[in-house]
């Protein structure tokens, strides 16, 4: 027997992880996704009172109908008193002008856009929800900590010290969530950000239209009158002997101020809330995002929902209840008569409505990369602009620091980090190459022994829960100066030891320009301490303007590369191939 003599083994310097990675799937598969996430129920909402004492908000409905019976009683008892009738003489409910006496009636872009606008609002309220079920808890500080949420539709938070985001997401019914499975926040993203995009240029160009055809007259009081007609309008509707009404010509005044509020103060908070929870922007004006942090924003983000959904149901059940045909004729035909017609275009639309509502998750799982890339063209011009307004991350200080940082992932499991960790990580090695002049391998000493620095700085989950943390590590602009990377080098991708949860080491790619980033870092302590197991032992990385499952926990090699369409899937990063997110994400 003749040995064929081995080729001499190539140098560990030079070899890539990249074949240890898997390509993700091109459609979803409910049962495997996310590594086969299971069902996981939430619980009914609840709201905390004082230190530990939580409310079921199912308690509303009867409370609810208590007092509307009450309030129906005491208005019925108002308007049978002369003060009463007297008020509701001297204040009959809508303040007419003469701009609404001269130009009665709907133009035809009303019609459209109000249709456009409840299109994209089922879109919007149910990625908003799936969103919210990732990380189904909110907060009015940065920290996310258990037991000091303000509101949950889930357990409290199991004592398990590595009990993980992921694990405390929960299901959503498939046709309320979109797409209605567990932990698909990506895609839910993608959807949110995409029609809240459409959502506000369609609300965009009604405000232009608003102003330059005098219909704002019809939406934005212009007297005081409105407080005490709005009064009046109220004890009618609840005493059930209803006002007059004529919207064709104006709105009486609740109706008025309702319309005032959710298009001039409930839209513009809800994007401002929305933007709110980047962690670009709220990095860039701090003075904004020391009062609106990112958990104060998500909370106003969802009673802003709430405010919208309840306006919903009271605007369809007094279109319904107070003249529907007519009603629906001034909204889908602008026009006053009392015909069939606008039921006939109503009930298209409805049914074009419904259409959508029930293709949007059978799509979404379908053509999951189709929504990755519409949803990153939609949004990514603007996620690019604000990496571009020179995003300075906020630092914080050590009081900043949080009592508690939630972990998240796969806990790496292999024999190799096993053996690593039990030695100390004595024999851990960084591995760094790719488009370098000088590829190295650095043990945890060598690591220790470059230039290092402190930074405290706030992790923004894509799942929605914030921490603040002190971390120390060395700049990457040290590790380039040690590699110097070639100049067709334009990203730098980060393998851990770890692997995603549906096989496949995980990763992720940054684009090389925010690698010089002074606050971009290769962190090997944690809040004074060397980086625990769950946060990512002994190595992970730190880019503080972007999205938390870019931060690669578990680092063991980092390769300098032209594009990464070349590495794992081509979509830049383990879940953005796996569980199709972005490349970037900074908002
Ligand atoms: N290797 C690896 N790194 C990872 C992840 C992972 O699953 N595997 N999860 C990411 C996500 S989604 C987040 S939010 C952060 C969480 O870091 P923490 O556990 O220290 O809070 O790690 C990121 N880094
Ligand atoms: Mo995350």
């Amino acid at each position: 027997m003749t040995e064929t003599p081995k080729p001499p083994a190539p140098s560990p310097s030079s070899v890539s992880y990249r074949t240890q990675l898997t390509v993700g799937e091109n459609v979803v598969d409910p049962l495997t996704w996310a590594g086969s996430v299971p069902v996981a129920h939430g619980i009914a909402p609840r709201v905390r009172i004082g230190r530990d004492r939580w409310f079921n908000l199912l308690w509303l409905l009867p409370i609810g109908f208590v007092l509307l019976l009450a309030a129906i009683a005491a208005a019925k008892g108002v308007r049978n008193t002369s003060i009463g009738q007297q008020f509701i003489i001297d204040h009959p409910g809508t303040v007419t002008s003469t701009y609404a006496d001269r130009h009665p009636g709907l133009p035809i872009w009303v019609v459209v856009q109000h249709f456009f606008n409840l299109l994209l609002l089922v879109f919007i309220l149910r990625s908003g929800l799936q969103i919210l079920s990732d990380h189904p808890r909110l907060y009015w500080t940065r920290h996310s900590t258990p037991g000091r949420d303000w509101f949950r539709i889930q357990k409290p938070v199991p004592s398990d010290p590595l009990w993980t985001a992921k694990q405390d997401s929960i299901s959503l019914p498939a046709q309320i969530g979109l797409p209605g499975i567990r932990h698909s926040i990506g895609l839910a993203r993608w959807w949110h950000l995409g029609t809240d995009t459409l959502w506000l240029v369609n609300g965009l160009v009604f405000y232009v239209l608003l102003f330059a055809t005098g219909q704002w007259h019809r939406v934005i009081p212009t007297s005081w009158e409105v407080f005490p007609s709005s009064l009046s309008v109220l004890v009618q509707y609840l005493s059930l002997d209803w006002p007059l009404e004529n919207g064709w010509a104006a709105y009486n005044s609740l109706q008025l101020l309702a319309y005032f509020v959710t298009v001039f103060v409930a839209a513009p908070l809800a994007l401002v809330t929305g933007l709110g929870m980047s962690p670009a922007l709220s990095t860039r004006f701090k003075r904004v995002s020391r009062l609106l942090s990112i958990q104060t924003a998500r909370s106003l983000h969802f009673l802003v929902m709430i405010w919208f959904l309840l306006f919903i149901v009271l605007h369809v059940t007094f279109v319904a209840t107070t003249g529907l045909l007519r009603n629906l004729n001034h909204i889908y035909l602008g026009s006053n008569d009392r015909g069939w017609a606008g039921l006939v275009l109503f009930s298209i639309s409805m049914i074009i409505l419904t259409i959508g509502w029930v293709a949007a998750t059978p799509f979404t799982l379908r053509h999951p990369r189709t929504v990755q890339r519409v949803g990153y063209a939609l949004v990514g011009p603007a996620q690019r602009l604000f990496e571009h307004l020179d995003a300075t991350p906020g630092e914080y200080s050590e009081a900043d620091i949080s009592p508690y940082f939630w972990h998240n992932g796969q806990y790496p499991d292999s024999a190799e980090y096993l053996a690593l960790q039990q030695g100390g990580f004595a024999d851990y090695r960084l591995r760094v190459n790719g488009l370098v002049s000088h590829p190295v391998e650095l043990s945890l000493a060598e690591l220790h022994a470059l230039p290092g620095h402190d930074q405290i700085t706030q992790h923004f989950c894509i799942q929605g829960w914030s921490g603040i943390a002190k971390w120390r590590g060395l700049s990457l602009q040290t590790l380039l100066d040690l590699v110097q990377p070639h100049p067709e080098a334009k990203w730098v991708v980060f393998y851990s030891l770890g692997d995603g949860p549906d096989g496949g080491v995980y990763y992720d790619a940054h684009p090389i320009e925010q690698m010089s980033h002074h606050l971009t870092m290769l962190a090997f302590d944690m809040n004074d301490q060397p980086l625990t197991f769950g946060h990512g032992a002994p190595l992970r990385l730190r880019n503080e303007g972007q999205l938390g499952f870019k931060q690669v926990k578990w680092v063991k090699g980092v390769e300098f590369v032209a594009h990464f369409s070349e590495v794992g899937g081509g979509y830049g990063g383990y879940n953005p191939d796996h569980e199709f997110f972005g490349y970037r994400q900074s908002i």
